[in-house]
């Protein structure tokens, strides 16, 4: 677990050192923090709170054609006989489905919340975005960006329906939520926002460059209306901002609701773990 960790901090900065080129960005007077920073020691591991359940699960995957892994976090006391609101939790362009386990402390955030009743229980899936044969993240994994925008048909068509009937989970847009950190922030946004019957929560954390136009994604904001939350955050010193900024402008700008949180930070793990402990609090509540 350690190893992990470590390899994924490695991974992590060696992606921000390959960020090619990025547009220059001005903070602006909208952009600032919605919420206050987590609490210290909000994502460590405590020995006095109880602790969810992780498994990783293979399934078959229609569109890639393979087995596939996934990680799925279930909240304390879970109990097959209640029904549960789902998390589809996305990772980075160096990651696979253990990031945000290891890096992103995923049960420790979530075990956390639920011991001071910040968060409706939830079922937290975490898939492997990278929608090809060969989905380890290695070598140039930039080269991989491609898949990542072939995971809509894997999320739609396999994934869903997978946890959906091996797992207590509900099965509306009231209680399915859709988020991720960088490339998986962009696919969130991809597939999140053009579809509103599927997700009614949705979460960009850092959107990368795959992010899709905010025009093209959103080109009838009335449709938008019954979101439950539309979330876009960015660290404020991350190469990439102009692209969160860019959605927020134009979600403004159409009057579409949202949430628009500039953190303190660059394009790293503390941001996103914040993102997540905010983000998480916020969904499948009235
Ligand atoms: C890029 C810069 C960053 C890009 C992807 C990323 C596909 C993704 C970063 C991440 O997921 O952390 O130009 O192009």
């Amino acid at each position: 677990m350690i190893s992990a960790a470590l390899f994924s901090i490695g991974l992590g900065l060696y992606v921000a050192t390959a960020l090619p080129e990025q547009p220059q960005f001005e903070l602006g007077p909208d952009d600032k923090p919605a919420f206050p920073a987590a609490p210290r020691g909000f994502d460590a591991v405590r020995n006095d709170v109880p602790h969810g359940e992780v498994k990783t699960v293979e399934y078959q995957s229609k569109s890639v054609g393979t087995t596939r892994k996934m990680v799925v976090y279930t909240p304390p006391n879970y109990d097959v006989k209640k029904h549960y609101p789902v998390l589809y939790l996305l990772h980075g362009i160096g990651g696979t489905e253990e990031e945000w386990l290891y890096a992103g402390a995923v049960p420790a955030i979530m075990d956390n919340l639920y011991a001071e009743n910040k968060a409706e229980p939830m079922i937290v899936v975490m898939p492997n975005g990278r929608a090809q044969k060969n989905d380890r993240a290695e070598g140039d994994v930039f080269r991989s960006a491609p898949a990542f925008s072939e995971f809509d048909k894997d999320l739609f068509g396999s994934i869903i329906p997978f946890i959906e009937s091996h797992y207590s989970a509900k099965k509306d847009r009231q209680n399915r939520a859709l988020a991720g950190l960088s490339m998986g922030g962009g696919q969130s946004l991809n597939f999140g926002l053009p579809h509103p019957e599927a997700f009614a929560w949705v979460g960009g954390f850092s959107s990368a460059p795959n992010t899709l136009p905010a025009a093209k994604l959103v080109p009838d904001p009335k449709k938008l209306k019954n979101m439950g939350l539309i979330w876009v955050s960015c660290g404020d010193r991350d190469g990439l901002f102009k692209i969160s900024q860019t959605m927020h402008r134009y979600l403004k700008e159409k009057g579409v609701s949202h949430i628009w949180h500039v953190d303190s930070g660059e394009h790293n793990w503390p941001v996103w773990r914040n993102d997540l402990y905010l983000f998480t609090q916020r969904i499948f509540r009235k």
